[in-house]
């Protein structure tokens, strides 16, 4: 489907676009209309790999112990003090023979774990673990289910993980532009009214309101960070991340290597740590991947693209230049969706979803568009993977991993493997596991949660 204009191609799928009434109201399976311009490549393949993975835990670990004393006696309590560095912070008030103890770091607390695990005087000793609440954010698209994509990705456990995924990271979404702000005829959209957002820019009309008069972006933005726990619609993977919009692809959904590269670099140079690329070009262009390469290498940028919707043994650019993290689609069943671009260089797949089960997140009305309007569509395509994997990366580089290499590294050996064993190029390395990616501590390292323990 790759036609072209100004050289630049976005997947203009005629697709079905299932959208949904505000939360309230009723699922409207409505019209085969077209939503030409999909940069929706639609579709990802989610294949089933369920199965529970064993691994680190992300928790920091305790420098308090919690100290029971036989009796809360001067002789026990001098067993303490005496036999360590330790302090007592305090005693539970209902029970006194309950101490609780500090220690300066795990490294100490461990010494003084053992010596007084063989003191007469005291009971036992155990880490004063840390807990936290269960996160579910409230969004009844969430609650409902509907939201099946952030299941394939563990997006509930890794919330459990990151309970501010995202936080402080500016995601810049290269795109048709993002419903925003109030600004002449356009409308922020309801569920991105939580949302932060940095400045942008308008490459294709050349200003700093970066609106969106396509609605492709938007549903992009909302993947990323849809408002979040506000009770209201759908939420957003990297919630507490901060979305800057660069409209680079006008209401067609039709951009230009230029205005492209343009986008990049202004993304770097404004503070952008991760670049969502939901688009396709029709062909290779050294200014794109000059733009790339600096983003990457000079201003430790992570760049994401959409492998593209034609279904064909050969991704498409920007995805297919090695910089950048390449992602196909899978469906709800967790199979390759059959418009996914695969091929050598394709590194990991996401939900894209399919006609018959798509991504669910606001949007400005599209069909026809009405900036001024918005709903809550089902789009599918490579277009709606592209963000799954970037939101990651901002999970990843707000829990302090933020080397472009080492989130690639993380986030391909944390994908669960499908189709054939092992890496292959229908899946890359497979599908997206935030969850996996956040408990990943690699061997010998240091530079994972840099206030954790170290491996080695
Ligand atoms: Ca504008
Ligand atoms: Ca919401
Ligand atoms: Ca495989």
């Amino acid at each position: 489907m790759g036609d072209l204009e100004s050289g630049l191609t976005l997947s203009r799928n005629q697709s079905n676009c299932n959208s949904v009434s505000d939360p309230g109201g009723q699922i409207r399976q409505d019209r085969s209309g077209r939503l030409t311009y999909l940069l929706f490549f639609l579709i990802i393949v989610l294949t089933p790999v369920w199965s529970s993975q064993a691994g680190a835990t992300g928790a920091e670990e305790p420098t308090q112990l919690i100290v029971k004393l036989k009796a809360d006696s001067p002789e026990a309590r001098s067993q303490i003090l005496s036999n360590s560095d330790a302090k007592i912070v305090r005693s539970l008030d209902s029970d006194s023979r309950y101490k609780l103890i500090k220690a300066k770091s795990p490294e100490e607390l461990r010494v003084i774990k053992k010596k007084l695990q063989s003191e007469s005087e005291i009971e036992f000793v155990e880490p004063n673990v840390e807990a936290h609440a269960l996160y579910s954010p409230n969004d009844p698209y969430y609650r409902g289910g509907k939201q099946w994509n952030f299941e394939h990705v563990n997006a509930g456990k890794a919330w459990n993980i990151a309970s501010k995924p995202g936080r402080g990271v500016i995601v810049a979404l290269l795109d048709t532009g993002v419903a925003y702000e109030n600004y002449g005829i356009f409308r922020q959209i309801p569920d991105l009214s939580e949302t932060e957002f940095v400045p942008g820019y308008d490459f294709v009309n050349f200003d700093s309101h970066a609106n969106d008069d396509n609605g492709h972006g938007s549903h992009v933005a909302g993947i990323v960070a849809q408002s979040t726990n506000n009770a209201y619609g759908a939420a957003g993977l990297a919630f507490k991340a901060k979305v800057m919009p660069v409209k680079v692809l006008d209401e067609y959904g039709i951009g230009n290597a230029f205005s492209i590269a343009a986008g990049i670099r202004w993304a770097a140079d404004h503070g952008a740590k991760v670049i969502n690329l939901s688009l396709a070009t029709s062909g290779r262009s050294q200014t794109v991947e000059d733009a790339i390469s600096y983003a990457k290498n000079r201003k430790k940028v992570t760049i994401v693209a959409a492998s593209g919707n034609d279904g064909v043994d050969r991704i498409s650019y920007p995805a297919a230049y090695s910089s950048v993290i390449s992602v196909g689609a899978t469906n709800k069943k967790k199979v390759r969706a059959g418009y996914s671009q695969y091929g050598k260089g394709l590194d990991l797949v996401a939900p894209g979803g399919d006609r018959t089960a798509g991504i669910l997140q606001q949007t400005i009305a599209m069909d026809p568009v009405d900036t001024a309007r918005h709903s809550f569509y089902y789009m599918w395509g490579t277009s709606a993977a592209a963000p799954h994997v970037a939101a990651a990366a901002a999970i990843l580089i707000s829990k302090g991993v933020t080397e472009p290499s080492d989130i690639v590294q993380v986030l391909t050996k944390t994908a669960r493997d499908l189709g054939a064993s092992g890496y292959d190029t229908k899946y890359g390395y497979g599908l997206l596991d935030i969850q996996a990616a956040l408990k990943y501590r690699p061997m010998s390292t240091t530079w994972y949660f840099a206030q954790g323990r170290t491996a080695n």
